[in-house]
């Protein structure tokens, strides 16, 4: 018995009922129902479909409104759902997974199928789509139908796979560093990968990122410029994240220990700013004086006492930044210390 309620693009068939007797074998009159039973022969179609989604990555991992709509050409039996699922040239029901329990008809011609998506970090360019067990009111089924290359699938993450650095020592001298980096997949190169340094730099060293540039989609430069260095050395490691690939992928963190030396810088420590002195200049007879700011290449050498008239009257060595030296019980008055190419003026009271 066909539903009724509703028009078919069938034929429809009459009903006729002739020579019917009763229980008490009295004839019932003829009867005849015109169009009142309904042949459905016909199996139903897909005639459209669209996801929530295009591609499928990392980003939709996780989410519960990744679905697929699909419209029947004509009301299909709601109790009977479709089989709704991808088939791609590798194996990708590990990380689509139809979720039969939220899907259903949202009225008698669209269905909408649910996925549930996992992350197994893999790549598959092109996916189709295949809709099947569909059935009609006369419960029919539905022609099964395949959509080609109707998504892709990336939850691969991208790495990092190569580090070229020019130096791997940065002092005043040699204050350029130029790092390439090598990606095992093309990247997003709207995002610039965020760069950190393992002890972080921080003042009084200066080591500013000149440029940071893609030359192709997997492959990067950057370049920085050590402006001041420290007083001691330092060892890095260098560490890259943030970068995404063209699904939105996000890089997996990259680290290299021991990447960059930053030297101590010599030539400015302290003693550039506070200039070589006796401290202090004027002292009693018998009491000592201290030289001080002693820059590091002075280290080593002698100090010359010299009277006013240029008679060397006593000498040392210079130990570290500082030195202390005890004056001879010399009489009153002005006398000359040198150091390398330094002269300085004692006074003695
Ligand atoms: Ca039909
Ligand atoms: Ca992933
Ligand atoms: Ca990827």
């Amino acid at each position: 018995m066909g539903p009724s309620g509703y028009k078919q693009l069938n034929s429809t068939l009459d009903l006729n009922c002739i020579s019917a007797v009763d229980r008490n074998g009295n004839m019932i009159i003829d009867s005849l129902y015109m169009n009142r039973l309904v042949s459905d022969l016909k199996h139903p179609e897909v005639i459209s479909s669209s996801s929530s989604f295009d591609i499928i990555s990392d980003q939709i991992v996780g989410a519960n409104d990744n679905y697929v709509e699909i419209e029947f050409n004509e009301p299909m039996d709601i109790e009977s759902q479709p089989l709704v699922y991808f088939e791609g040239s590798a194996n990708v029901n590990g990380s689509i997974q139809y979720n039969v329990l939220e899907s259903g008809y949202t009225d008698s011609l669209n269905y909408r199928a649910y996925f549930q998506i996992l992350d197994e970090n893999i790549e598959i360019d092109s996916i189709d789509l295949k809709i099947a067990l569909g059935a009609d009111r006369s419960q029919n089924s539905q022609e099964n139908k395949i959509y080609p290359v109707f998504i892709k699938l990336d939850t691969k993450n991208p790495s990092i796979i190569d580090i070229v650095a020019n130096t791997n020592t940065l002092n005043a001298t040699d204050n350029l560093l130029n790092i390439s980096l090598s990606f095992d997949e093309p990247m997003d190169t709207d995002i610039q990968p965020t760069i950190n340094y393992n002890p972080l730099i921080i003042s009084p060293v200066i080591l500013n990122q000149n440029n940071i540039q893609w030359i192709t989609e997997d492959s990067l430069t950057t370049s920085f410029e050590l402006i001041s260095g420290g007083q001691n050395q330092q060892l890095h490691a260098i560490e890259f994240s943030e970068g995404t690939d063209l699904a939105g992928n996000t890089l997996i963190e990259f680290q290299e220990e021991s990447f960059l030396t930053i030297e101590g810088a010599v030539e400015i420590n302290v003693n550039q700013f506070e200039p070589i002195a006796l401290h202090p200049n004027i002292i009693g007879r018998g009491q000592p004086v201290n030289l001080v700011n002693i820059p590091h290449e002075y280290q080593g050498s002698e100090i010359k006492l010299y009277n006013s008239a240029g008679k060397l009257l006593y000498k040392t060595l210079t130990e570290n930044q500082e030195s202390q030296i005890i004056t001879p019980q010399l009489s009153s008055g002005i006398y000359i210390l040198k150091i390398q190419q330094e002269t300085l003026r004692l006074i003695i009271l």
